[in-house]
């Protein structure tokens, strides 16, 4: 079994060496001819647990190359990003490698795209591509399989979480879920692939919906002179509720997105994109924060700790940071980063001594696990004032150390 997998990205590369390891032969590919040198030197172009290991296990079975070639089985894994101005996401990635596909396309071969689309365009857009090289869907198989991994967890995830396949047609459902099997432990669930399609999105949407209402939850306690987190930890005492976290705001590239992906279409929806708005505005919730405390400090400085999207991981693709530290910037706040997941970033990032010294605020923006035992006892800041979006500091040393601590939501404001 040779399978092709274009997009070599935080999903397409762990599926493809699972494959791998699991015996079949694999070829990746990606445009980036960076991405697939620093893969055949042997190396893992990002940070993700387990990944360096499973490198070594797919070894002797996994290449990747810049250009696609004849193979059993094609998977599409490559971004679907938004059109920001628009809020229309942008097709042009995954029609471009549905059209590379094409001209390699052979009768029995089975393609597959995990990437996440509006629903309706595997018929619309995906197929039309492929069938471009002459050979018909019904003659090639087809499904969409969408991938419900999380970040900092994706091995886990992709081996152990249900998933759902929604083929163009029974056989191509069927193909599709014993592929899957090679290394997939939970259950796999049978549909069409418009409801695939669809599933994929509600289920992005319903987290990015239950964020917003804890994000407005944190700016309503702060009205009511209350604690959120103690609140929200009283509230899921109860068995049917289970409030999320508030933050700084939703980034990475799927729940900031996805749900603009549901309504690009609709007339009628209100929720969904309202939700949207209350995560978005979190930056500048956490700016009047800020400048609550730095009030009256002239050219201040504000470190942020974090501008990875979330906690112990390196992305920072539609990190709430960005926003923030744009905002603050045009306020006339200095703005130093730091983060040790991260190597690039739109900003320059600093290291810890240099990020904080003269600084007269840190906002943790990314709850990564080594900010909770963090000590800045001798840290050289110039007036020691700390918002924690994240509840993640150990808040009762930095107070014995002289810092006045905001926590967002603590209904101190
Ligand atoms: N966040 C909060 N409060 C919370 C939970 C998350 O503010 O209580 C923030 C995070 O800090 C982050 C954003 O939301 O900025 C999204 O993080 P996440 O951990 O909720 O999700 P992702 O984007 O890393 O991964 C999601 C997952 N989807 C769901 O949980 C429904 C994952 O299973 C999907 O595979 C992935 O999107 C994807 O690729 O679609």
């Amino acid at each position: 079994m040779k399978i092709c997998v274009l997009g070599l990205g935080y999903i397409g590369l762990p599926t493809a060496l699972l494959f791998a390891a699991a015996g079949a032969d694999v070829v990746g590919v990606d445009v980036k001819e960076s991405v697939v040198n620093t893969l055949n030197q042997g190396r893992v172009p990002f940070e993700e647990p387990g990944m360096d290991d499973l490198f070594l296990r797919a070894r002797g079975r996994f290449v990747a190359k810049t250009e696609p070639e004849k193979a059993d089985v094609f998977l599409i894994a490559v971004p679907t990003p938004l059109d920001q101005g628009t809020k229309v996401s942008d097709l042009t990635f995954v029609k471009k490698a549905a059209g590379m596909i094409a001209p390699h396309l052979d009768p029995d071969n089975l393609v597959i795209l995990e990437s996440t689309v509006p629903p309706g365009t595997s018929e619309r857009v995906i197929i039309p591509q492929l069938e471009i090289g002459g050979v018909m869907v019904g003659e090639f198989l087809y499904a969409h399989c969408p991938e419900r991994a999380i970040p900092g967890s994706t091995l886990r995830e992709m081996i152990h979480n249900s998933r759902v396949v929604g083929g163009y047609d029974r056989e191509s459902t069927e193909q599709t879920v014993a592929l899957y099997r090679r290394f997939v432990e939970g259950q796999i669930y049978q549909t069409d692939t418009k409801t695939a399609e669809f599933v994929k999105l509600m289920e992005n949407t319903c987290r990015d919906v239950s964020i917003a209402l804890a994000n407005e939850f944190a700016q309503l306690s702060e009205e009511c002179g209350i604690n959120v987190w103690e609140a929200i930890a009283l509230a899921n005492k109860h068995p049917r509720v289970s409030v999320l976290s508030p933050g700084p705001g939703v980034g990475g590239h799927c729940i900031a997105i996805d749900p603009w992906f549901l309504t690009e279409n609709s007339i009628r929806c209100k929720m969904i994109s309202m939700a949207r708005e209350v995560n978005d505005s979190m930056p500048n919730y956490v700016l009047h924060v800020v400048r609550g405390l730095v009030n009256g400090t002239r050219n201040a400085t504000i470190t942020v700790f974090g501008v990875a999207y979330k906690g112990n991981v390196d992305d920072t693709r539609e990190s709430p940071a960005i926003k923030f530290i744009k905002l603050a910037e045009n306020e006339g706040y200095t703005v130093r980063c730091y983060d040790p997941h991260v190597k690039e970033f739109h900003y320059p990032l600093y290291d810890l001594d240099e990020a904080v010294r003269n600084s007269d605020c840190i906002v943790v923006l990314a709850d990564h696990d080594c900010f909770r035992t963090l000590d800045l006892a001798a840290a050289g800041m110039r007036t020691k004032n700390v918002v924690d979006t994240r509840n993640i500091l150990p808040h009762e040393k930095w107070s014995r150390e002289g810092f006045v601590i905001r926590v967002l939501g603590d209904g101190a404001g």
